[in-house]
């Protein structure tokens, strides 16, 4: 019986491409997809294991943290700690970076990670996921240190999401094309359901928490103005409008069929130039749209080629199909 292309046969298969390779990419990866596999089972048993709803505490952004962010959090860092791949983790959910603990051994890779993206979604049971991004650690078996986390998105070896949606989904890229996964759970193995993932370039589809449009600077006022007129207005056409409030999910239907996503700089709060952070949600988000053939912006500049200041930067996003994106970031240049 043919059982199809499972992850990890995949990702051995591209292991050989590589000169070089030693396994370590390919081992951490599997740490990660089991990692995914059990947060996937506590996000799916939700209620049934008293995980829903907050906890008194806060993370460095000040975001009340669900119990689930926590526990999702725990559950990454006891997965990928052990094994000798990492020389250090940074994650949405810690102030510091993380130190591999002193009785495992250090390795050349960074993994950042946002553990459950789209939190505010688990009590209500709408999707939500998990984003990561691996880096070359620039010294290996030496304990990281912030600066070292701090490469642009372009430097990424790796970068993918887990959607805990009707089913669980892997999405990745290592630079050349996306590939996505689907979770059999009898089997317990990801399997390649989704190859070559690719953004359709036309769409009639935009993302953006409306409730925000007081604040929006005048280009993404205008983009959303000419998309809410229609036909009637100069694109001619009639728009869809969507609103997760989980990036992983809005990411997924723009891979699937098209649109484009933003969380734009806004007056709302001028201290935040954005509300997503750089590091583990905006740049591997970036890479994966980019390589399926899309394009992601702050609005004035690629995503991809920021210098990141600090672990838990914020970035105005906008991404999703190409042509979307070069007309917002077109009436950007023309404010
Ligand atoms: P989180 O990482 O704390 O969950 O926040 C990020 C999320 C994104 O997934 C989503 O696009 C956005 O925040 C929703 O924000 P808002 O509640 O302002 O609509
Ligand atoms: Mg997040």
């Amino acid at each position: 019986m043919h059982t199809g292309t499972t992850l990890t046969q995949f990702i051995i298969e591209e292991q050989r491409h590589i000169a070089g390779a030693t396994g370590d990419f390919t081992a951490l990866l599997n740490d990660l997809a089991t990692a995914i596999k059990v947060i996937s089972n506590a996000v799916n048993k939700g209620a049934l294991i008293g995980t829903m709803g907050a906890l008194d505490s806060q993370n460095i952004q000040g975001e009340t943290q669900k119990k689930l962010d926590v526990i999702t959090n725990e559950i990454m860092i006891r997965t990928n700690e052990w094994a000798g791949h990492l020389a250090g983790m940074a994650s949405e959910e810690m102030d510091e970076v993380y130190a591999i603990p002193k009785q495992y051994p250090l390795g050349k890779y960074l993994l950042v990670f946002d553990p459950l993206d789209g939190s505010s979604n688990v009590d209500i049971n709408i999707s939500v996921g998990t984003i990561f991004s691996i880096l070359r650690a620039p010294v290996p078996n030496r304990v990281a240190a912030m600066a070292d986390f701090l490469q642009p998105g372009t430097q990424q070896v790796c970068a993918g999401y887990a959607l805990y949606g009707s089913s669980t989904m892997l999405v990745l890229t290592m630079g050349h094309g996306v590939n996505g996964f689907t979770l059999d759970r009898e089997v317990g193995e990801f399997l390649l359901t989704h190859p070559d993932m690719k953004v359709p370039e036309e769409t009639k589809e935009f993302a953006i928490n409306a409730s925000n449009r007081r604040f929006w600077e005048p280009p993404v006022a205008r983009y959303v103005e000419e998309c809410l007129a229609g036909t009637e207005g100069p694109r001619g056409k009639d728009f869809n409008m969507r609103w997760v409030a989980s990036m992983v999910a809005e990411v997924h239907r723009i891979l699937t069929r098209g649109g484009v996503f933003m969380y734009p700089r806004d007056t709302k709060d001028p201290s935040k130039p954005g509300k997503l952070r750089l590091l583990y949600e905006a740049n591997p988000m970036s890479m994966i749209v980019e390589q399926a053939g899309g394009a992601s912006s702050t609005g004035h500049e690629r995503i991809l080629d920021l210098q990141p200041e600090g672990l838990h930067q914020r970035v105005p996003v906008i991404l999703g199909s190409k042509n979307e994106v070069e007309t917002i970031v077109s009436y950007h240049k023309a404010a």
